[in-house]
């Protein structure tokens, strides 16, 4: 790695024009790493663009520098660094701009799918999260971690760890956080935002989600899932809305894994979950499914309708 980090620093000291992007839909880690990296080239007066498709979530926008994020590349022609975070390839970004740009790119990430696709690849599939991985990168390089920076890079640690809950959570992981507290960030202030920001119409499709759930005592699988109908049924709700769900389904101890699909659209999303001592590899599922992710934090997207049955069981057509 130490070579890799070498090689990245150079590219970015000789780069003028930065395009950072993530995979699309923001989330907590990607998004504070990139921001992080924001704030610091915008302090060693780099020009710097930052692309996410679909923009900033409401939970994120308390993340300092979030307003800086745009949702569709203004100048596809004018950068000469690309850098991506979390993304296993570039399609993942979501952005035909940033899959046809053929300038020299850092891919940071930590999924164990990575295609290594960059001119530098800072992928390290055993740090918990994109943002411990920025953070020892900031700290081999010796660039200063202000209070901002530290506010991403701590909001990237505590939801990608599930505020040190999950499996990846590690001594080095603590460290880290330790340290950026110190630099002025501050977790209860992360986690009002991410984890304890559930409006009622959120909480009441999150009972509908568990209503709906059931625990098959023979494969000792737990599933839940969100029809159509019962979409149209809960009203509006934010894009998030089931953020955390299937993690909740997860803390069933007989469970050997969680699954949780839901409607979108003409889509099927699947997510599922599962604990290191359960010793099931749900990645390996996922990408029956087309999907991929992590051993125990994994997800699929398929075309395909969710409906219930007379009897009331749900099924996949
Ligand atoms: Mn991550």
């Amino acid at each position: 790695m130490e070579t890799d980090f070498i090689n990245a620093k150079k590219l970015i000291e000789q780069a003028r024009k930065i395009l950072l992007s993530m995979h699309e839909r923001m989330d907590g880690d990607d998004g504070g790493s990139l921001l992080a990296f924001t704030h610091f080239l915008e302090s060693q007066d780099k020009q710097v663009t930052a692309v996410i498709k679909y923009g900033v979530p409401e939970a994120l926008k308390f993340l300092p520098g979030s307003g800086k994020i745009q949702d569709s590349v203004p100048q596809p022609n004018n950068y000469d660094l690309l850098i991506t975070f979390g993304c296993s390839n570039k399609e993942r970004s979501g952005l035909d701009e940033i899959v046809s740009l053929d300038i020299p790119s850092i891919n940071i990430d930590h999924h164990p799918d990575n295609t290594f696709f960059g001119k530098v690849n800072l992928v390290d599939k055993t740090k918990s999260s994109v943002a411990e991985l920025v953070y020892d990168f900031f700290n081999f390089c010796q660039w200063p971690i202000t209070q901002d920076i530290a506010a991403c890079l701590l909001t990237g640690i505590i939801t990608d760890t599930g505020s040190f809950m999950h499996a990846n959570t590690q001594s080095s992981t603590l460290m880290a956080a330790a340290d950026l507290m110190h630099k002025g960030a501050r977790t209860n202030k992360i986690t009002r935002h991410t984890f304890k920001n559930k409006k009622p119409q959120v909480l009441k499709a999150w009972a509908r989600a568990m209503e709906n759930s059931r625990f098959d005592p023979s494969s000792r699988i737990i599933s839940a899932a969100i029809t159509e109908e019962d979409l149209l049924d809960l009203g509006e709700l934010p894009k998030s809305a089931f953020e955390g769900f299937v993690e909740t389904l997860n803390t069933m101890p007989e469970a050997r894994f969680a699954l949780f699909i839901r409607q979108d659209g003409a889509v099927i999303k699947g997510s599922l979950r599962s604990d290191t001592h359960k010793d099931v590899d749900v990645s390996k599922i996922a990408r029956l499914f087309g999907g991929g992710g992590h051993k125990l934090a994994a997800g699929f997207s398929l075309n395909g309708k969710i409906s219930r049955k007379l009897s009331g069981e749900l099924q996949i057509s």
